[in-house]
């Protein structure tokens, strides 16, 4: 049996033929696996502890919380308040950033964070994940968040399923870590991960279908038409949670939708916030082979303009999210 890679081993074999690597970056993909953990932990044993259900406050976006977004993001928090590493940590459940200026005025990284993705999915133990993203500090202030998707240090995610899973990227390809509850210790499952070019399945949340543009709707039709040549039908795997479509689709191949309802501007529109769910996601995506589109450009290109901006994203397989910018196109 191959000796088990354990998540600080793999860094520091990375980091070593990383050129200039300090080892910060990966002190900070270690806090991330520990308070993964935590989150974990408080998820399994959440309807014994009455943490289930609503926190009775909602997000800058006015959106319910539940207790778990909170807890996760005070978990996150905690987890970069010590050690100097972090300037700022952003989250979808903050509307101004935690500074840790005043401790860390030395500090080389911010970080931003969905804490729990896949809210609905919460009180009914369904698929949840935590998004993370990495930039550098320049100056300490917001304005080091609100740069294009391209120059993100790091990104990735953790998913909690049946298994709890970590898959991120440092820009040289993808790597998939699962948490091994005897030890307690995130290991090795599959370094330089690709996505299939082509996938079999897709994600979209059809309810939504009477607001999205005419093109949208055909290139979903023609997801569920039988191919002329192969017959073949693509298979609806919607789960509530980005996170848990996302990674199917990275092992499997396919496309994850989330439209703008028609007649939205530009880039506008759309459900998913750009900073701590499609961008980081794009890196990921993108290193594994895969494509992220807002319909009209890539989603890593896009520089936001607010810390809570939206966009409407498709990701997935090159190849299903190429014909979906054709269509996209003809709106
Ligand atoms: P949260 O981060 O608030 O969970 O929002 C993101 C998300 O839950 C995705 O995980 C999921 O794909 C989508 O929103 C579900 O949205 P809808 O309920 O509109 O289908």
């Amino acid at each position: 049996m191959p000796a088990a890679i354990t998540l600080d081993r793999f860094i520091l074999e990375q980091q070593r033929s990383a050129a200039g690597s300090t080892g910060e970056l990966s002190l900070l993909l270690v806090r991330l696996g520990v308070a993964a953990k935590r989150i974990a932990d408080a998820l399994a044993r959440a309807g014994l502890t009455g943490s289930l259900g609503s926190a009775g406050s909602a997000n800058v976006q006015g959106e319910e919380q539940k207790k778990l977004d909170v807890l996760a993001n005070e978990i996150l928090i905690e987890a970069f308040d010590y050690g100097g590493l972090v300037s700022l940590a952003a989250s979808e459940e903050m509307e101004h950033p935690h500074s840790y200026e005043a401790k860390s005025p030395e500090a080389r990284y911010a970080v931003l964070f969905d804490p729990m993705d896949g809210s609905s999915n919460i009180d009914v133990n369904g698929t949840l994940g935590t998004i993370f993203s990495i930039r550098r500090r320049h100056d300490g202030t917001v304005a080091d968040l609100l740069r294009a998707g391209t120059e993100q240090v790091a990104a990735g995610y953790f998913l909690f399923g049946p298994a709890v899973l970590l898959v991120y990227t440092c820009g040289d390809g993808v790597h998939l870590f699962a948490l091994d509850p005897s030890i307690g210790e995130f290991l090795l499952v599959r370094r330089e991960v690709r996505m299939p070019e082509r996938g079999k399945g897709y994600a979209v949340n059809e309810g939504r279908a009477h607001a999205w543009a005419p093109g949208v709707r055909a290139f979903v039709e023609q997801l569920k038409t039988p191919d002329p040549k192969t017959g073949r039908v693509y298979s609806t795997r919607y789960s509530a949670s980005l996170v848990g479509d996302v990674h199917r689709f990275l092992l499997e191949g396919g496309i994850y939708l989330y439209p703008a309802d028609a007649g939205a501007k530009g880039d506008g529109g759309g459900k998913l916030r750009v900073l701590y769910e499609c961008q980081p996601l794009a890196f990921v995506v993108e290193q594994a082979g895969g494509r992220a589109s807002t319909g009209r450009r890539r989603v890593l290109d896009v520089v936001p303009a607010s810390l809570h901006e939206r966009m409407p994203l498709a990701i997935g397989s090159r190849a299903e999210v190429e014909l979906f910018q054709t269509y996209a196109a003809r709106a």
